[in-house]
This record gives C-alpha cells, sequence and structure tokens, in this order.
C-alpha cells in the first residue's frame, strides 16, 4: 500500500506541473482530494489492515493529503500571480508625464446673464447684494405686507424648516433690511437707495418648461425723494435693452402684489416661439419675466421709511426665465439637469 501513495503522488505532481488555468487545478483536486477522489479512496482501504499497520499508513496519508493541500494551494497563488503579469503586459504603454487632456468649465447661462445684469445696474450707480436662502416669515412675508392667512401666500408656497424659518420664495424678502440698511444714508446724507440683490427662489410648484421649483430672482429697489412709475419704466426699458442687444417686444400690464400699489406684471414676447405659441411660455405667446411696481407705503414704513417723504419702485426679475429667453433654451429644466453637452454650449459668452 505504501507503493500506492508513492504512485499517487508522482502521478499527482506530473498532472499539478501541467496545469496552466485555475479550472484545470479544480479538476486536480476533485480528482484527488474530493469526496471520491484517489487520495479519499486510500483511507477506505485503511478497513483492510490491522490496528498497527492502520496507524502508520493512515498517518502517510494525511501526510499525502497535506502535501497535495498545500501544492494546489502555491499553484493558485502562482496562477494569480501569472494572469496578473499577463494582463500588465496586454496594456498599452502610456506616459505618466504625459499631460491629461482637459476640458476648460464653463459659467452656467444664468450665472452668465446675472453678471449681465449687475453690469447694467452698476453702471447706474446700484449696489449689489447678497442675501441669505433661508429667511424668516417676517422678511418673506410679514414686513411685505402679507400677514398671516393672506391669500398672495398661497402662490408662493415653500419649504418650512422645523424652527419656523423658511427657503425664501422670492427674492422680495431681502427688502426690509436693504431698506433698513441704507435709510440712515437716505434720510441724512440724502442719498437715494439704489439696490439689486438676485438671489435663489425655492417654491413648491409643480414643474413643466416654464416652472421649476427651484430657480433665481434677481430684485432691485430705488427709493428716493419724487420717484415716479416713469422712472420705473426708464430702468426696465434700460436693462431689457441692454441685456438682449436687440428689440423685443415687451407688455406691461396691472398685476397684484401686496407690496407695491400701482402693480404691474411685465412680459416680453416669447422668442422661443416668436409669439406663436409654444411650451415654453404655455402657449400664450407672451411670458411674465419681471413683476415690478411702487412700493407700497406700508412696506417703507416696516423698512423705517417715512411714505409721505420717500417713493421707490420694486421689480422681481425671473433670472431663471431671463436666460431662457436670451439663449433660446426651450424649458427650463434643462438649466437644472447638469447635462453639460447643453451647459456647455454658452462659454464663449463670458
Ligand atoms: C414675485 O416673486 C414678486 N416678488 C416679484 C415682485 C418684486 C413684484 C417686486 C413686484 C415688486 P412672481 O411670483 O410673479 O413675483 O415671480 C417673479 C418672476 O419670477 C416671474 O415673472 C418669473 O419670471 C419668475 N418665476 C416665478 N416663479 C417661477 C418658477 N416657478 N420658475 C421659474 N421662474 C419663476
Amino acid at each position: 500500500m505504501d507503493e500506492q501513495i508513492v504512485q499517487l503522488r508522482a502521478q499527482f505532481e506530473e498532472k499539478l506541473a501541467a496545469v496552466t488555468a485555475v479550472a484545470e487545478l479544480e479538476e486536480i483536486r476533485v480528482g484527488f482530494l474530493g469526496k471520491n477522489g484517489s487520495v479519499t479512496g486510500l483511507m477506505k482501504e485503511m478497513g483492510k489492515l490491522s490496528p498497527e499497520e492502520k496507524k502508520a499508513f493512515g498517518q502517510k496519508v494525511n501526510e499525502l493529503k497535506n502535501f497535495c493541500t498545500e501544492k494546489i494551494s502555491e499553484k493558485q497563488s502562482e496562477l494569480a500571480r501569472l494572469e496578473m503579469e499577463r494582463e500588465i503586459n496586454s496594456m498599452p504603454e502610456f506616459d505618466v508625464a504625459m499631460p491629461a487632456e482637459t476640458k476648460r468649465g464653463s459659467y452656467h447661462p444664468i450665472t452668465l446673464v446675472q453678471r449681465k445684469c449687475e453690469n447694467i445696474f452698476r453702471s447706474m450707480g446700484f449696489a449689489v447684494e447678497d442675501y441669505s436662502e433661508v429667511v424668516t416669515d417676517y422678511e418673506c412675508f410679514e414686513a411685505l405686507n402679507i400677514p398671516k392667512f393672506h391669500p398672495a401666500r398661497d402662490m408662493q408656497d415653500t419649504y418650512y424648516l422645523e424652527n419656523g424659518q423658511l427657503l425664501k420664495s422670492h427674492t422680495s424678502a431681502a427688502q426690509n433690511a436693504i431698506y433698513k440698511k441704507y435709510r440712515d444714508a437716505l434720510i441724512n446724507e440724502g442719498k437715494p437707495i439704489r439696490a439689486i440683490f438676485p438671489g435663489r427662489c425655492f417654491r413648491n410648484e409643480s414643474t413643466d418648461a416654464c416652472h421649476e421649483n427651484t430657480f433665481f430672482q434677481m430684485e432691485g429697489v430705488m427709493v428716493d425723494k419724487n420717484i415716479s412709475i416713469s422712472n420705473l419704466i426708464f430702468f426696465m426699458k434700460t436693462m431689457l435693452s441692454e441685456v438682449f442687444e436687440k428689440d423685443i417686444k415687451v407688455r406691461l400690464r396691472p398685476g397684484f402684489f401686496p407690496f407695491v400699489e400701482p402693480g404691474f406684471e411685465l412680459d416680453i414676447s416669447c422668442l422661443i416661439c416668436g409669439g406663436d405659441g409654444c411650451p415654453s411660455c404655455k402657449h400664450s405667446g407672451w411670458l411674465e419675466l419681471c413683476p415690478c411696481g411702487m412700493i407700497h407705503p406700508n412696506v417703507l414704513i416696516e423698512g423705517g421709511i417715512d411714505p409721505e417723504e420717500y417713493t421707490g419702485f420694486a421689480f422681481g426679475l425671473g433670472l431663471t426665465r431671463l436666460a431662457m429667453m436670451k439663449y433660446g433654451i426651450k424649458d427650463i429644466r434643462d438649466l437644472n439637469g447638469a447635462d453639460l453637452v447643453n451647459l456647455d454650449q454658452f462659454t464663449d459668452d463670458k
């Protein structure tokens, strides 16, 4: 029987030496060490031996078993190493010092129109202000003549935090802070308040081609003695002609906002369909772009300004819609879509 062990070991070594793939290795393992394998078979034959022979033979079979297990494991590591070497050698050579192929980023279309508007208003003496996206109910509504439970709140349902603050539904939420910031200079030094404040707004909105739940507006206010609707119309016309650099059709119609009196809706003829009607303008041919009006006396009082002495105008330009019209983007949702194929096109217009 010892001879059987020697023969089996020689057979095992011969087969193992010829193995070139892991799958073949598994065949050998099953053939020698599996339930019906040759080494396991030797154990079954031990029944024919005397107790002394059994002990010595069992020991030798165990040695063979351990030897086979160890060699299979070594071969497995060797095959894995060879496989990795083959993979590395088949890789194309590359130069680690070669500069990477880079692609320059581009400004988002909304950033582009925002900057354009900022430059236009800066050149007319307006300060550019920044404001928080998280505001209080007072800033967003109450300071703007919209008391609790006023129906105007329905149009501007937004996202509320557990502490009662909210994500601002319009840039008008900064008006009160702006009046308070500049009123001393207005009253004591006679400096008119002229400020714009672009920002991101949030609304609980059903989205479509011209409505998003997250969009940008740019608010503008001017307060001084004797400010009238003529001043408002002048600034609106100047801004639009400079942004579009061409003649565009606009219309002014009455609009209700509790924080202005009188209030207007300023619409532009849709530049996507030329006014014929399409999904971008809700098939009306017109797009609501920049509501505006004369600041309501209650809002001035809330900002610490005497409405008997001062008047002013305010407007809330829809920056996201302006970007749509300026760049011919048919669907507002593309602007939040982060698809670089869409957004990269405007790189040159910096
Ligand atoms: C307001 O938000 C007022 N605060 C604007 C205002 C300011 C009026 C100062 C008077 C004086 P409105 O909800 O209409 O108004 O929004 C203003 C503009 O923001 C719209 O004309 C439109 O261009 C843009 N806008 C409003 N909702 C959305 C939306 N869901 N998606 C994209 N743009 C929007």
